[in-house]
């Protein structure tokens, strides 16, 4: 029970970093709502698409370099682009087989 509590105490207390400015940028660039699960997980862990962000992320200075880039990977292997998924409002960590249609949302 102990390491159960203590187990909680670092998942809720312990945050992953969260970079500055991104989700502003993404917002800015995609006019779409960006949600703390495209790059986290409840398990305070990264999506695959947080993943290439944090692997490609060199400093807000870098910022919009960073995300041309990431825009140009397909972080969940599905044959999209995050650019296109992100356009299209689908979730760029999720596969296609995978993904929930947009009304559903
Ligand atoms: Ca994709």
């Amino acid at each position: 029970m102990r390491i159960f509590l203590l187990s909680l105490f670092f998942c809720f207390t312990m945050p992953v970093q969260a970079y500055s400015g991104f989700s502003d940028a993404l917002r800015s660039q995609y006019q779409r709502k960006i949600e703390c699960q495209l790059c986290h997980t409840a398990g305070q862990t990264y999506t695959p698409f947080g993943q290439d962000f944090a692997r490609l992320y060199q400093g807000p200075a870098g910022l919009i370099r960073t995300l041309k880039a990431l825009g140009e990977l397909d972080s969940d292997g599905d044959g999209l682009t995050n650019h296109e998924e992100l356009k299209t409002a689908s979730d760029p960590s999720l596969p296609l087989l995978n993904k929930n249609p947009p009304h559903s949302r």
